[in-house]
């Protein structure tokens, strides 16, 4: 496998950063998720503006122009002949010393890895997933935007294993206000009533690009779709409920706290978005 690091190929063997980088030593950095789907980029425009956000957000000086990151995106799949893939498109802040000054980091790092998925189970889709409300909340906002993609996922990794722990695959994790932000790395939505409804960025949630093609997906469908404050009593009465991310795609949600989502069973509404979805994926797209 060839790695894109800051300008040239190189093998995985040798795609290495150094330990004086801020984005080891302190999590200083920011990160997309992408999809390669038979050959096109799933949104890498909007993946490539989040990007830039995040960047902007931490005052980190992307060391490349849109248009080259995309370039360099497109050949890391062609480079590794890949026609489907999950790509991680990372920028550290690079090599600094080992106080936090970020301006004693000379230069940011960016590399891209592009590899074959390891695509959910069929099982999760067919069955739904089972999920708990975990103790570890979202950051608070003024500590940490949720809109900004960064290498801090430790707060979501805990929420992970405290899921886990209980036996859950997923978490649901609440704002500091105790209202439902999102799972520890996808969005999450409700359908009830006619109406599709998740969270806000305002409420914790990242602006997930999936959720933003849930949004399109919907006004195609005819289906209302809004955000709004969600508790957790919002999801174990709603009739269907689905989380979305870059690698999960849509994946049906059946249980939340041992308390049984709508029928149970994977929702008519979840399977016609997962099916327009997985529509859209092949046409939408940068050609690499
Ligand atoms: N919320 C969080 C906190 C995320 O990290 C999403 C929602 C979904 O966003 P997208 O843009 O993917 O629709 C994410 C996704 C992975 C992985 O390998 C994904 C994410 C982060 C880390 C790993 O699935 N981000």
């Amino acid at each position: 496998m060839k790695i894109y690091l800051d300008g040239k190929f190189v093998d995985q063997a040798d795609a290495k950063v150094s330990v004086f980088d801020h984005g080891l030593l302190y999590g200083d950095g920011v990160f997309e998720g992408i999809r390669l789907y038979d050959g096109n980029i799933f949104r890498l425009d909007e993946h490539l503006e989040r990007l830039e956000y995040s960047a902007k957000a931490i005052l980190l000086d992307l060391p490349l122009s849109r248009a080259e990151i995309s370039k360099a995106t497109c050949e890391t799949c062609r480079v590794n002949g890949l026609k489907d893939a999950y790509i991680r498109l990372v920028v550290t802040r690079g090599v600094g010393d080992l106080g936090l000054s970020p301006w004693l980091c000379s230069k940011p790092s960016i590399f891209i890895i592009a590899t074959k998925i390891a695509l959910y189970p069929q099982e999760h889709y067919d069955n739904g997933l089972s999920l708990v409300t975990v103790a570890s909340r979202r950051v608070n906002p003024a500590a940490l935007p949720s809109t900004v993609k960064s290498l801090n996922y430790l707060n979501n990794i805990l929420a992970k294993i405290e899921a886990r722990q209980a036996g859950a695959l997923e978490a649901i994790m609440l704002n500091d206000q105790g209202y439902v932000a999102e799972c520890t790395a996808d969005n999450v939505f409700i359908f009830h009533k006619g109406e599709l409804i998740t969270p806000s960025a305002s409420q914790g949630a990242l602006n997930g690009i999936t959720r933003g093609s849930i949004f399109s997906i919907a006004a195609e469908l005819g289906i209302p779709i809004r955000e709004a404050n969600l508790t957790r009593y919002d999801l174990w009465c709603s009739e269907e409920c689905f989380m979305t991310g870059t690698a999960a795609e849509v994946v049906p949600v059946v249980k939340v706290d041992g308390r049984t989502v709508g029928s149970g069973r994977p929702g008519p509404v979840t399977a016609r978005v997962l099916a327009s979805f997985r529509r859209r994926v092949l046409v939408e797209g940068t050609r690499i």
